[in-house]
Parts: C-alpha cells; structure tokens; sequence
C-alpha cells in the first residue's frame, strides 16, 4: 500500500533504521568518525527551551538537518550541536537558503519522507523562498524551521533583532506552504512540530513550516518537559476510494475498447509500483507518464506506448484520441494536456469517459495558480492513487482471475526517425547536439544500476527506459531555475547507501544558478555524477524569443541576444574543482564524453563527486508540442 506518510521512523530505502530517542543518542558523545563532530560536549544536561526541541527532533529521528545558520536560531543550533552532539539530526551546511531547501526537496524525492532544514529569520527565508516554491509544486514532505524575534519586543538586541523580526514570519510563504505555526512555549513548539510532522507526511504532501521565536528557544527550562509517545501522533493513509467507484471504474474500464491509464504521482514503493503493473495488464490498457515526475511504471512495458515526455507530441495526441476510458491518476495537468493533444479549450472536456483520481485539490487555494486548469470528470475520485490502485487491482483481480489481458486495439503512430544532428545554423559552435549527448551517456551507462536524478528539458524521451521507482526522479516541481544542484544534492544523499550511482544531467544556466550548492556535496562525501548540458545559454528563452521574432515579422535570428552566456563561455569544471569536487571538461564530442563518464564513474563508485562540462550545441532534441488558443502552450 501506500508508502508515503505512514510512520515517523520507518526504515529509509538503503539505509539502516536509526534508531530511536534518547537512549540511542547515548546522550550527545560524538563519535570520531562524524563530520563535523563537536569537541568536550560531555554528557549535558537538557536545560534550554530549544534542547527539549532538538531532543524531540532526536526520537523523532531524523538523520540530517539542511541549513545556513544565522543568530534567530542560535539557540536551536546550539542544541543541536552541544546538547544532541551535532548527531541524528546531523546538520548539513550550505551556501545559500535555495540550495538548502532543495536538499531537503531531493531527499523527500527518494524517501517520501520530510528532512527537516533550517532558515534564519526574514532574510534566510526570503532566499529560501523560490526553492520552497518548488517544493510545493511537486507535492513533497518538508519541515521547515524558521525563526523569529525576539517576540517580546523588550528581549531585542537593538537595531539587529529588529530589522530580522517580523508580526508574521509565515505570511511570507503561507500561500504555497500546507501550514505554518510560531508555538510561543516548549509545549507548543512539541505540538506544532508534531502537527506540521503528520500535514506534511498526510497527502496530498507539501512542506510546513515552524518558526520559533527566540525568546522560546533561549529560555532556562525550569524541568524537563513531558515527551510524547510518537507511535500515537501519526499520519493517517491516504483515503481509499468507496466500494461503489471502485465497482464503477471496473465496469468502465474492464468494458472498455482502447482504455488509457495516465499514470501521474506515485510513491517510490516497490510494491506500488508492482501493482500499477498487474492493473494496467489486467486491464490491457495503454499507459503513458509525464518526465516532470519521478518514474511511476516501466517505460519498456509493451503497455507503454510511446516515451515518456515533459510535453506531448503528435504521438502523444494519437494516442489520447483513440481512448475510449481514460483513467487519471494524478496527473500534473490533465485538462492542459487534452488541450495540447485534442485541441480543445478550458472547460470543453474529451469525448473518452474520464476517472479522475487526485488528492490534489485540498492544497488549491488561489495565490498560486499550480493548480492547472480544470479537468473535467465523469467519475472524480478523491483518494491516494495508490490506494486506489490497490482496490481497483483487488476488483479487477476477482474479476479477471488475475489473467492479464491482451493490450487494447491502439494504433501507435510509428516513431519518427531518429532526430538527425542539426547545428544551430545561426550561431553553430561544433559539440554535439542533446540527441548525441544522450546516446552517449545512455550506452556509456548502459548496464549500471543507475538513479537519473534530473534530466534537461529539451531531454529526447526515447533514448531510455525507467524499470524501477528510483531510475528517475523527476523535475524541479515549480520551474524555478537553479534548483538543480541542490535537488541532486538532497537526491544523492538519500541514495547513500543504495549501490546505486546517481546522474544528474542539468541545464548550464540551472548549474551557474545553482552550482554552489555543490560544496556540500563535497563536505559531506555525496557521491553522484553531474553532466552540464552547456549550450552556453539560456536556450529554453531563445525558442520564445524566437516566436515572438516570426509573429511580429522581426529576425529570429536575434533570438540570442540577452540570451548567451558566452564570449567568455565560464569554466564550469574550475567552479566544481574550486568547491573540491573532481570535474573535467569541456568535452566536445560523444566520443570525449563517453571517456568522461567512465573516469567519472570510477570516481563516483569509490565515493567521490564528478562534474563534466559537456559542450553542446543549441537545439532540443524534441519538438515542442504547441496548443493554437494559448498563446504560452509549447
Ligand atoms: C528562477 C528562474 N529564472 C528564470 C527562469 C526562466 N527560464 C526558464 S528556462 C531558462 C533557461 C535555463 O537554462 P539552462 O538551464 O541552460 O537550460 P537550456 O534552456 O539552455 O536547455 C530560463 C532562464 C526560470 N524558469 N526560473
Ligand atoms: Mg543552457
């Protein structure tokens, strides 16, 4: 069943169980071996507001905290350091608020599980707000620590503490957080993390956020506070659907003549994904999946009709046209891709019945319009997709004796020759192009349990195929740029100890936004592999302004000014040397980086990190697919 939001302290994929409270603590002794363990912390007592805190953080087991520190948490920051002796949670220092926020993103990619991060007061939270964005974006678990004040207006050093207290610290990220609280009392603060612990792990997940005040946190403790029994503050499952739209979705699909499953979200559980398999067998339906999430079904299953894409293709269209039910199980934006495949506009909906399975709409609010467009539905199911697909599987199962059907009369439109290398005429520089560069990573990986952690927009869909939950790991949830490194960070930590070897392929705009999160990957001996995609621009901007050249009557072939980041084109593998990273490049032709990636995954498989600046031409490997009445779809 569902693997998201269950317990507080399960077993993270690949990695020993902490063990929990106190007592496994072995109060505060660090050990050698850790990094960044404290010196003559002893054995302390637990006497300051913010160490009952830290001691509660402690059962509830958490392995790491991402942060930059600043002075409104000096006292959560020293409890955990002296009092919790920087161990479970462990902190995990970096160079900007954004990078720690997408740490903390790319663990709960891989664990659907929250880490815990640490923002200072306005300003560390103001740099951390595109990455909170992100976050909620791609519906991920987070606990987000602020700070604030003092409160208490007469505990303020002058001038500092004023300019860095706010009446409400939670108002800046409210509309894209599921909650916040600011608990005034050690009590408090142990209700509103459990709280903030159970919304933020119950879906439909999205970070929380916690700010404690500094008074609370600096405060003597008088006694010991009461901790709770953590086994009874759980999150719930996520609801399964009723009997009746259970039977419905059945007699739908199973009656059906070319059923269609777009498979959207889903857990990183192995036996989730085993049951989406048998379901979709069951049912001889044809299945297709979305890049912006992490991979949800075998992409090489005959049932897969085509690759899966950050945006559909005519392919794509030809498929949705000839279903007849479609099953949605949270797709990111059903009614936006009907209107890009089918050619139709808001509220006009497809001629195939529709089941609709989403959770989603108890985050929509109306600051943020993430929501997407209204899809229509002739049977909207609010329940986990999981859990639904673990019921309908148990009905269709009765009803099939569990044979697997043969795949549903779909016509699948031939692919199209392989895209042929096509220099940017305007401003060729040699290199390869995307399509070459994956093909060579591809074959040069080929046969490596590999976690593709990122891959770039623009990215040809075809040139791999995802067999299990961790082969992909999806996109950056809000399209905020500079995400990259700091997911992949978050993302390689979490696959540790798994014998995976993490990927990351990103854009070299997203990479120079982003690259310093990089050192923390250093610092805390991350291992996982980088591949620069660097056309030396912000390409994706050239196809717009290229657009808006051909509908004005103007050059497109200044499509590049203000867009370039070249002449000097930056030494990306000196930014990744100068953090401690080992790093080569550029490389310039398949061949070149085909000998790269092989030194670079020795390094990555003896522990070390790797970035190749790989030089390509402009151009993405796919063609857009665009929607005539939205002047923005493409
Ligand atoms: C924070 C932020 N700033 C600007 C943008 C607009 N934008 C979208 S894609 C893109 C270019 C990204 O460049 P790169 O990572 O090199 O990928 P490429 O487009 O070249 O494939 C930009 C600037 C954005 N989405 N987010
Ligand atoms: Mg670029």
């Amino acid at each position: 069943m569902q693997s998201q939001g269950r317990t507080m302290a399960t077993k993270i994929k690949g990695k020993p169980a902490a063990k929990s409270g106190a007592k496994a603590r072995g109060k505060a002794q660090a050990t050698a071996t850790q990094i960044d363990a404290p010196a003559n912390i002893g054995n302390p007592r637990m006497g300051w507001g913010s160490d009952a805190i830290a001691e509660l953080l402690a059962r509830m087991d958490f392995p790491y905290i991402s942060l930059v520190p600043g002075a409104s948490y000096r006292g959560f920051h020293d409890s955990i350091v002296n009092y919790l002796g920087n161990k479970n949670p462990r902190m995990l220092v970096n160079l900007h608020e954004e990078h720690a926020v997408a740490v903390a993103h790319g663990w709960a990619k891989v664990t659907d599980k929250p880490l815990p991060v640490a923002l200072h007061s306005n300003v560390g939270l103001m740099h951390g707000t595109m990455a909170i964005f992100n976050a909620w974006c791609d519906r991920v678990p987070m606990l987000i620590f602020g700070a604030n004040g003092p409160v208490d207006a007469n505990e303020r050093r002058p001038w500092i503490d004023w300019i860095h207290s706010t009446s409400d610290m939670g108002a800046q990220i409210r509309d894209y957080t599921k909650w916040d609280d600011t608990p005034m009392s050690v009590p408090a603060a142990f209700e509103s993390i459990l709280r903030g612990h159970q919304l933020t792990s119950t879906q439909p997940c999205a970070p929380v956020y916690i700010c404690l005040d500094a008074g609370v946190q600096e405060k003597k403790l008088d006694e010991q506070p009461e901790f709770p029994d953590l086994t009874r503050y759980r999150a719930a499952e996520a609801p399964a659907p009723s009997e009746e739209q259970v039977a419905r979705s059945a007699d739908w699909l199973l009656k059906a003549k070319r059923p269609l499953v777009m498979l959207g979200r889903g857990s990183r559980d192995e036996g989730d994904w085993l049951r989406r398999i048998k379901l979709v067998e069951q049912l001889g339906a044809a299945v297709i999946t979305d890049m912006h999430n992490p991979a949800v079904f075998p992409t090489n299953h005959p049932n897969h009709l085509i690759e899966p894409r950050f945006r559909p293709s005519p392919r794509s269209a030809e498929i949705v046209k000839q279903a007849d039910v479609i099953l949605i199980l949270d797709w990111l934006d059903p009614a936006g891709y009907f209107a890009q495949t089918l050619k139709i506009g808001l509220v006009e909906a497809p001629q195939a019945k529709i089941i609709n399975v989403s959770l989603d709409s108890y985050l929509h609010r109306g600051w943020s319009k993430d929501h997407q467009a209204l899809p229509a539905a002739d049977l909207p199911v609010l329940a986990g997709t999981d859990s639904f697909i673990a019921a309908l599987l148990e009905e269709v199962g009765r009803r099939t004796k569990g044979k697997a059907k043969s795949l549903s009369a779909f016509k699948v439109p031939a692919a199209p020759a392989a895209a042929k290398r096509a220099l940017d005429k305007s401003r060729a520089r040699g290199g390869m192009n995307l399509r070459e560069l994956a093909d060579a990573t591809v074959a040069e990986l080929e046969g490596k349990d590999i976690s593709y952690i990122k891959l770039p927009l623009g990215w040809p869909g075809d040139a791999i195929s995802f067999n299990h939950p961790l082969d992909y790991l999806g996109h950056d949830g809000g399209g905020g740029v500079g995400s990259g490194p700091g997911i992949s960070v978050g993302c390689a930590l979490a696959l540790k100890d798994t014998g995976r070897i993490p990927v990351a392929l990103v854009g070299d705009g997203d990479f120079m936004m982003g690259s310093n999160a990089l050192w923390t990957a250093a610092h805390n001996k991350i291992p996982f592999l980088m591949v620069v995609c660097n056309n030396r621009s912000y390409f994706n901007d050239e196809t717009h302004q290229e657009r808006m050249a051909v509908v004005r009557g103007r050059p497109p072939e200044n499509k590049w000014i203000g867009q370039r980041l070249d002449e000097p084109a930056v030494d990306l593998a000196a930014i990744a040397r100068a953090q401690g990273l080992d790093a080569e490049g550029p490389v310039w032709d398949a061949g070149a980086l085909r000998a790269a990636l092989k030194r670079g995954v020795e390094v990555v498989e003896n522990g070390g990190t790797y970035v190749i600046d790989a030089r390509i031409d402009t151009g993405y490997a796919e063609p857009m697919m665009t929607h005539p009445g939205n002047r923005k779809a493409g």
